[in-house]
């Protein structure tokens, strides 16, 4: 009996061995130890045995089944390995691969440049701050040291909702935005200075040409501490365009301006070069106008509950679909809001490609 068990299990080891995949080891498993396999069919034999060599037979066969059961898992794992190191050395992943930009869509050319304006205003120490749209006549207009009769209040050049009831006068007056300004108000009344944020947002005027669509979007910047002067503005602006336009001794030139929540006002340039019909910002003996800023009016400040004596500020305001237009060469104002997906496809941006002053804008 000793030699019959120990041919079988010789016989078992070669196969067991000679299995060189996962698929033919199953294949000797099965034929080894399976419900039909050699082990089990010769289990049953032992019934009719004596019980004293029943005993030792069993005894023996279980070993037997122990020692295949080993060397099967040995040889389970030796072919995983090696399936693996074949994977490895098979397959290729490309990491550097760009994910499938025309299945995610395209990042409009509005929100690429608000924020890469976040951006630049951030790395200066600005915060971003939003508010609503629906505003009432105080915030928009009053607040900012609009007089009574300014042509801007005027009904055919703002859209007005009825009033809310209960309420009188200019806070009775719901409107649109016609500038994000309402937002620094509504921060300088509500905050202790100093302040230095950035309002993006959509603004309403009514108003449609070639240069004026009914809804468009703004980007304005507030900073008050006490001593803060002209200086700061100009080295403000002037870092500000340089970052924007990527230009490193791009000209600049400030020219003054009105507007009646800044004194004085001033309306900012850059140095562009026009041939032949084309643009390109930067040398040049030609001007740009880019932005409409200035030193906060004492009123405003006192408005807000801020001591005029104590606090000054400088704020800027700008079109953001303007310098969109004239960064990214878009031509048409409209076909920002006429949602062509052609046109995104051309003038949008990578959704992965999100704006950082480290890598350059
Ligand atoms: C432009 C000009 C400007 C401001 C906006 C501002 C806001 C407050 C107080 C004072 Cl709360 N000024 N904003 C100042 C100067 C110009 O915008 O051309 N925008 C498109």
């Amino acid at each position: 009996m000793d030699a019959q068990l120990k041919a079988l299990k010789d016989e078992l080891s070669s196969l067991v061995e000679a299995a060189n995949d996962l698929q033919s080891l199953e294949d000797a498993r099965v034929k080894a130890l399976g419900k039909k396999g050699r082990i089990t069919e010769m289990m049953k034999t032992l019934g009719g045995l004596a019980p004293e060599e029943r005993k030792q037979l069993g005894q023996a066969l279980n070993v037997v089944k122990q020692e295949i059961a080993t060397l099967i898992e040995g040889q389970q794992k030796a072919l995983r390995r090696q399936d693996m190191a074949d994977r490895l050395a098979r397959e290729h992943v490309d990491v550097t691969q760009s994910v499938r930009p025309q299945q995610v869509g395209a990042v409009h050319p509005i929100t690429q440049t608000v924020d890469e304006l976040i951006a630049i205003f951030a790395e200066m120490g600005f915060k971003a701050a939003l508010g609503p749209d629906i505003e009432d006549d105080f915030h928009n207009f009053t607040a900012l040291n609009f007089p009574p009769e300014h042509p801007a209040r005027e009904m055919h050049d703002t859209f007005y909702l009825p009033d809310v009831p209960g309420k009188q006068g200019d806070e009775a007056r719901r409107l649109l935005r016609t500038h994000t300004s309402t937002v620094q108000i509504r921060t300088m009344m509500d905050q202790k200075p100093p302040f230095k944020i950035v309002v993006p947002g959509r603004v309403y005027r009514s108003d449609y040409d070639i240069t004026h669509t009914p809804v468009f979007h703004q980007f304005e910047g507030l900073m008050v501490d006490k001593n803060i002067h002209m200086g700061h503005l100009k080295g403000c602006l002037t870092d500000f365009c340089r970052a924007f336009f990527k230009v490193d001794d791009l000209p600049v030139r400030f020219r003054p301006s009105y507007f009646p929540f800044t004194e004085p006002s001033a309306e900012m340039d850059i140095g562009c070069s026009r041939k032949d019909g084309g643009l390109s910002i930067g040398g040049g003996d030609d001007w740009l106008e880019i932005l409409g800023c200035g030193m906060v009016h004492p009123n405003v400040l006192e408005n807000c509950g801020i001591d005029s004596t104590e606090y000054q500020g400088f704020a800027f305001g700008m079109g953001v679909e303007r310098i969109a237009m004239l960064k990214y060469g878009i031509p048409d104002l409209r076909s920002f809001f006429e949602s062509d997906r052609r046109w995104l496809s051309h003038y949008g941006f990578a959704a992965q490609d999100v704006p950082n002053t480290a890598k350059g804008l």
